[in-house]
Order: C-alpha cells, then structure tokens, then sequence
C-alpha cells in the first residue's frame, strides 16, 4: 500500500514547524548566543557627521584604556589593502572612512577589548576631528549644478549620478503617446524603509592562527557568497573559510550586503589572533545597514477609449546614498523595475532610471522584495488606480480590460511570463469582499458625508533567481543545490544551499522529500547555513528558495529513488522495468502485493546490494531553473476615514494568493499574513527621512514604527492554484507577494475615499495628518523630503 501523502506530511500537509520547538522555548542558536573560548568583543564608532572632511583620528587614549586590544582606524586597514572592498553593485565602499565620512552612522574607527562595554568606551576616546561639508540628502540636490562631489574617491566621477539604466523602445513608445486618446500621468515617491529583523546584523570571526583556517559566525542570507567574497576581498584560500550562518531572527534583506563590521572584525581576529565578536546595536542597524525604496517615479499611460492600454512611459530617479552597495543581478541596475506592468498587455513602453549618490547610508537593499520589484507593483498599482479614476472606469473592470490571458507571454520591458489566470484571482477576491454592495455602502455614506473607500491590488511578481543566463551576483550565476543521504534505517539528512530566516525550512524541504520518497517529513533532518556543510548555493531571498532550492531538492530525491528502484529489483527479484512506483513503494506490476518500502530499499543498499552496484543511497544536485516563478496576488482593502482626523481605519482586507503548488498552506498563509503586516507598515507608519543636515530621523523604535497585533487588521485568505508549468512539483515563491502587493492596496483604499474632492495622490506613510490636510485643502501631499509631515 502506497503511504499516504497528508499523513507523511507530504504537498498540501499542514505539518507543524519543526524549528518552532526550539526557538519558541528560547533554546535556539543566535550569532550573539555563541561564546568562543578567548573571545573579545568589538564595538565601532560611526560618524556623527553626513559629509565630513575627516582632519585628524586620534587614538593615544583609546589604546591607554585597560582592557583594551586593539583599536582600528582607516590607516590600519589600509596597510592590509582593506580601507575599501567592492560591492555587489559593482562599486566601491570605505570599509573604514580615511578621507571623509559621507554619511552619518559611517564606521570610522573600532575597538576591540575584553567586553563590549570597554570597546564601548573605548570607542568615546577616539578624538577625531571633521570639517565639516554640505550634506546631499535627496536627489535633487544631488543633480543641482554646484552640488558637492560627493565620490571624490572615484576616477573620472565628476558628477553624483551612480548608474543610469533604460529599457524598452522608446520611439514606438514615444508614436503611441503621440497619438493617444487619453495620457494618463502620476508622480510619487516610495519613502526610505528600513527591513529592521529583531535580530541585528552581527559576526564572530574566528582565526586560528594554528590551522590558518578561518570561521565566520555571521547573520547572513547567503553564506556561500559570503565566502568567496571573503577570499577574494581578504585574499585568503576559500577552502579554509568556513562561513555559518546559525538561526537568524528575521533578515527581510537586510542580512543580504557584506557590511563593513564583518570585514573589521575579520581583520581584528587575524591580527590579535582571538576570535572577536561583534553585535551591532539597534541604532547600528537603523541608521547604516540595510535601508530600502527611496524611489522616485514618474509615468505615464497611453490609453485608449475603450480603456485598453497602449502604451507605458516610467522614469524612476533612486537615491543610493553614498555608495551603490546592494545585491543587484549584473545585467539590471534597478534591479527587477522592468517587471512593472507585467500583469498587463501593453504593446509598447519605455522605462529610464538614474541613481543617485547622496550622504545617507547606503540604500536600495531589497527589503521583501525581490530586487526593486516592491517598488516597481506599487507604482504600476498606483498608476493603474490613477487612471482608472481620472477616466471614469471602475478599478476592477479597468484591471480586467488589460489583464494578460495568454502564456507564455512576452511583457513589455521584456520578461517572460509562463502561467497564471489572473481573472480568476481577481474574480475571487471582489466576491468574498462582497464589492458591488460594498460600492453601493460606500456611495450612501457619502452622502451622510462618511468617507469608505476600497483599494485594489493586482499583481505578479518575478521570484526565484536565476536563471543563470541572464541572472548573477558579481558573476556567479545564480542556480541553487541540494544533497540528499538516506541512512541504513530510512531515515535521512537534506543539506541545501539556501539558509531559512524564519521561513521555515527544515519543515518544508523535509516535505519536499516526504512527497518524493514517501519518507515521513519527520524523519528528515534539513540542514543549512553551514558553508563546510552544505552544497554551493546562492542564499535565502528574492523568495528564490522554493523556485531553486525546493526544486534541486526534488530533482535529488529523484535521483535518488532511481537508485532505491535498482535496489528494489534486486530484492524482488525481478527487472527494473517491471516496478512501478507509488508513494513510499515499488510493487511488481502484474503483482502489487508484492512490494518493497523505499526504507527496505535504503536498508538493503548497505546491506544487501546487487553485485555491480555501488554501496549507499545519496546523490545531489544543482537546479538553473529555466525562468523565474510567476506568482500572482489580487489584495482588496476597505478603508474608512474619520473626516475629522484624517485617522483611518481598515474594516476589510482581502487576499487571494496563486503561488501555484503549496507545500505547506500553514507556512504560506504565516508568510501572507506576515508580509502584509509589513505592508500596511509601510503604507502608513514606516518610514526614515533625513534632516537638511543628513541625521538620520528614524534611528529608534520611537521614530521608526513596528506594527504590533494591536494595530495590524484581521486578514482575510484566500487561494487559487496554478502550478508552474517548469518546476518539478509546481510551486511558486511566495515570501514576498504580500509586502510588494500589499502597500498598494491600502493607499489606493485613502484615495479611493478622497478622490471626489479633487485629490489624486498622498505619499507613504498616509499619516492622518496627511490625509487630514488632503480633505482640508482638497490637493495633493507629497511626501518629498525632507518633510516630514507627522
Ligand atoms: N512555500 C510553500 N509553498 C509554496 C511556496 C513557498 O510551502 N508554493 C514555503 C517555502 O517552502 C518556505 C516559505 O513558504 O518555507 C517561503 O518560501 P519562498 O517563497 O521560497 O521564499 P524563501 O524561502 O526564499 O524566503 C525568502 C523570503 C524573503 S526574500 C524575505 S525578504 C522574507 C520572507 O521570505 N524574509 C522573512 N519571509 C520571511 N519570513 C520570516 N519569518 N523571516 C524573514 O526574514
Ligand atoms: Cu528581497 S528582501 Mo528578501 O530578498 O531577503
């Protein structure tokens, strides 16, 4: 008898999540957690400072302090040629300000001592006096003629432009635009946001001068990127690296980059030959790791008279901050902008882009996101709602209109969409919102002078990198792996090369076999995170896990069950082409009865194998999958404004989700309710500006906001299943649908309920204030900064 796939926690099983045993209790593995033998701590001392000529870093009483081991300054780094390292983005940054620091929270100098609290001191005796210069803190000034160069490091940089990107056809585009019926126009800005886990970035590295090997315990995404990057920046063997990413608690991007505070505290361990740790504190990460958006856009859409789309224009100006440092694929500086609009049927369009360097900390890290597409559906949503109101059309119905219905499909900017059935997503959220009483609710209290408006979301999202022909980071291709070893008793290890920060993985590749091999999902051991112990892979984002990982897991436990099916016929004494398999078993066809399990099978290849076969039951492999997953999500809100305050509040919230195949439909809906929290943050209460002078506003969890059960509305979930068409069990990423979908739902829900008075735009966060001052004044309120607008 075949086993049963719910009940081995195989596709579809609600199996509960393993990882959740230990770190609910507490008894989890974090970077802080670990205590090496002879270990001293490292704190930094960061720039008060945007832009600043450095004059002069003294450290005489620093070195004087007890306690004291080491005090690094840029001078030192330089000796060992690591003042600056490359980026992901292929540019340059100061691992240590030497000549000036360029923005504010930058690393200029670091201790190492006994504890954390000498450093800490240690840290305040540094006497280092700046000179101060004008600070740039948004593009604009960064463009203006007699604006400061603010990389006066690099050669042949004469201005404060980082990159500039295009693609599409401009002259057809610009034919269409000639001759079109309607142009519909939209400005907006996505604000700066910062991903912000509850666990900060951190590191112990580890150099033992006996074995010259060097561990890194480190928060990061992607340890095996890590440590090529590591051996090429440091110049060290990368076979006597070893990276370990432990738990993680929360990375969201943010654990992606390679943050200057990992280099120096490598540098410190090699040079005082102790392990050094170093824990960045909550200020740290605000204020220099991380940050997200900071996007300003403006489009355009030809549209005809029957409401079809014929054309799109989008120009996308990013501010950077002082060095282009976040993971991008080689081939795309904005990352993946040109996946916006791809839901729709535009025969022609055109998008520019320009990035910036300003005095912020480094910016553009893709904070759930992946690669500039969160910023890309809520602009395409934005604009889509615009239009659909400045020409009268119902938001659905204009939706509808230009939905893409056939696939494979060629988008505009040209990315290649392979399945979805986006009406039907749609379809099923206006129902169980209840739209057309919903609309009708909303007109009758308008006009008891109550202002209800719904917001619709509509998008698909390119997730999984790579391919690897058109996908890399700094060159190496992006695929994933994963290994797979069946031990004597059946029970089995799965080492992949994806490393979980709280997406639970030990749960869901372990039912990825379980749906493979009939092997109960908790017989398997998932392992990741351990470069010594894991097969090369491409780290945890861009929700890439399933699309790559999940299927090299899959196309290894195949292998692996063609192995057991040689060994199944041997036992049974008849030829291979005579099995059949069900789940957890071969059978002899013309016999069913007679069967072997597949732990039979892993018991008899140590123990009883044919003559000419080889011993074990393991194999491996590495998946380039042929496209990106094309998951589709359609978010519906409801929103009611008090028109005294301009507070509102959500009475309803939709989503119906299609990221094909789920594996486990608990942890999609945690990684749903999830992500949309974080979207409604980001609609109305997340964000970090700067001051005229560059200090940073959002350092702390009093200015920068976290939702909390308290404010975060109820959701309502729904599903559709489309599988994708090329991975091996039909799933499509989902870790972060919700948080690039959602923002756009809520804002379009405000101006929903404001539209009738004129307004047609309020900027993230839609404070009340915002919204108070729009139903006032009846204009517009952009959230251009440096205002604030609290
Ligand atoms: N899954 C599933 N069925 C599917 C798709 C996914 O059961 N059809 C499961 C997966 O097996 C996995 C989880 O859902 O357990 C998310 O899968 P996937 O979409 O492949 O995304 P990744 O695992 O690659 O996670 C990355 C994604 C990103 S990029 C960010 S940012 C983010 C997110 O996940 N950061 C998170 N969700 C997070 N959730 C937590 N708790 N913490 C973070 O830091
Ligand atoms: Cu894009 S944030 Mo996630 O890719 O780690």
């Amino acid at each position: 008898m075949a086993v049963d796939e719910l009940s081995v926690g195989g596709l579809g099983a609600r199996v509960k999540r393993v990882e959740d045993d230990r770190l609910i209790r507490g008894k989890g593995n974090f970077t802080d957690d670990f205590k090496l033998p002879g270990m001293l701590h490292m704190e930094i001392l960061r720039s008060p400072h945007a832009h600043a000529r450095i004059v002069s870093v003294d450290t005489t009483k620093a070195w004087a302090i007890p306690g004291v081991h080491l005090v690094l300054t840029g001078e030192l780094m330089a000796q060992r040629n690591l003042a600056w390292m490359p980026t992901l983005s292929y540019d340059t940054q100061a691992v240590m300000a030497m000549d000036k620091v360029r923005f504010q929270g930058q690393e200029v100098a670091a201790v190492v001592a006994d504890d954390p609290y000498i450093a800490k001191d240690a840290c305040e005796a540094i006497e280092v006096v700046y000179e101060s210069l004008p600070a740039i803190v948004n593009p604009m000034q960064a463009k203006a003629p007699d604006a400061p160069l603010i990389r006066d490091d690099k050669d042949g940089q004469a201005d404060n432009v980082c990159y500039t990107w295009e693609v599409g056809d401009k002259s057809m585009t610009d034919r269409v635009f000639e001759r079109a019926e309607n142009v519909v126009k939209l400005d907006c800005y996505y604000p700066r946001s910062h991903p912000s886990p509850i666990e900060c970035c951190g590191c112990i590295a580890d150099f033992n001068p006996a074995t010259a090997k060097l561990t890194i315990y480190m928060t990061t995404q992607a340890p095996h990127i890590i440590r090529t990057a590591v051996a090429l920046v440091a110049e060290l063997p990368e076979h006597m690296i070893r990276i370990i990413a432990p738990d993680i608690g929360g990375g969201f991007g943010n654990k992606v980059p390679v943050y200057p505070g990992y280099v120096i505290a490598t540098l410190a361990s090699i040079l005082v030959g102790r392990p050094v740790k170093w824990i960045e504190d909550k200020t740290g990460n605000l204020i220099s790791t991380g940050f997200a958006r900071d996007m300003y856009f403006h489009g355009e859409l030809a549209i005809d008279r029957r409401g079809k789309i014929e054309g799109l224009r989008i120009h996308v100006d990013t501010d950077n901050g002082a060095f282009f440092s976040d993971a991008q694929p080689t081939k795309f500086k904005v990352g993946l902008m040109h996946s916006a609009f791809a839901c729709y049927d535009i025969p022609y369009g055109h998008l520019t882009s320009q990035g910036h360097y300003t005095n912020k900390a480094p910016g553009g890290v893709a904070y759930r996101c992946s690669f500039r597409v969160t910023e890309a559906m809520f602009f395409q949503e934005r604009l889509i709602a615009a239009a659909a109101s400045d020409l009268g059309i119902d938001p659905a119905e204009f939706r509808r209109v230009n939905f893409v219905r056939e696939f494979p499909w060629r988008t505009t900017y040209g990315m290649l969409l392979d399945s979805g059935d986006y009406d039907k997503c749609l379809t099923l959220a206006l129902e169980k919102l209840g739209y057309e009483e919903l609309r009708k609710e909303q007109a009758a209290a308008r006009k008891e002078g109550r202002y209800i408006g719904i917001g619709i979301s509509t998008m698909t999202e390119p997730l999984g990198a790579g391919n690897s022909r058109e996908f890399d980071i700094i060159g190496i291709k992006m695929f994933d792996s994963a290994e797979l070893r069946i031990h004597p008793s059946g029970k089995a290890v799965l080492k992949i090369g994806s490393k979980t920060q709280g997406q639970g993985h030990e749960t869901t590749f372990a039912q990825i076999v379980a749906h493979e091999l009939g092997i109960p999902s908790t017989d398997i051991l998932v392992q990741h995170g351990d470069t010594d112990n894991t097969p090369f892979g491409m780290g945890t984002y861009a929700s890439r896990s399933t699309p790559t990982a999940g299927a090299a897991t899959s196309m290894a436990s195949r292998k692996v069950r063609a192995k057991a099916r040689k060994l199944a016929a041997h036992l049974l004494e008849v030829s291979e082409d005579d099995l059949e398999w069900e789940l957890g078993r071969f059978y002899v066809r013309d016999a069913p009865q007679r069967g072997v399990t597949i732990q039979d099978c892993a018991l008899a290849a140590y123990t009883n194998m044919p003559d000419g076969l080889e011993p074990g039951l393991e194999n491996n492999a590495y998946y380039d999958p042929p496209n990106m997953t094309w998951p589709f999500a359609a978010y519906l809100a409801a929103v009611e404004i008090d028109p005294e305050t301009g507070v509102w509040e959500v009475l309803r919230f939709v989503a119906v989700d299609d990221c094909g195949v789920r594996i486990n439909p608990m942890i999609v809906e945690g990684q749903i309710m999830g992500g949309l929290a974080e979207a409604f943050a980001m609609s109305n209460m997340q964000f970090i500006t700067f001051d005229s002078s560059g200090n940073c506003i959002g350092a702390n969890y009093m200015d920068y906001l976290i939702p909390t059960a308290w404010e975060t509305p109820k959701w309502e979930l729904h599903e559709v299943v489309t599988p994708c068409p090329h991975h091996p069990i039909g799933a499509k990423g989902v870790g972060e649908c919700a948080t690039v979908g959602g923002p756009a739902a809520f804002v379009n829900a405000v101006m929903d309920a404001v539209s009738h008075l004129g307004v047609r735009n309020i900027d993230m966060p839609v404070f009340s204030g915002r919204v108070w001052e729009a139903i006032t004044q009846q204009h517009d309120v952009s959230g251009f900064p440096p205002l604030a607008g609290h």
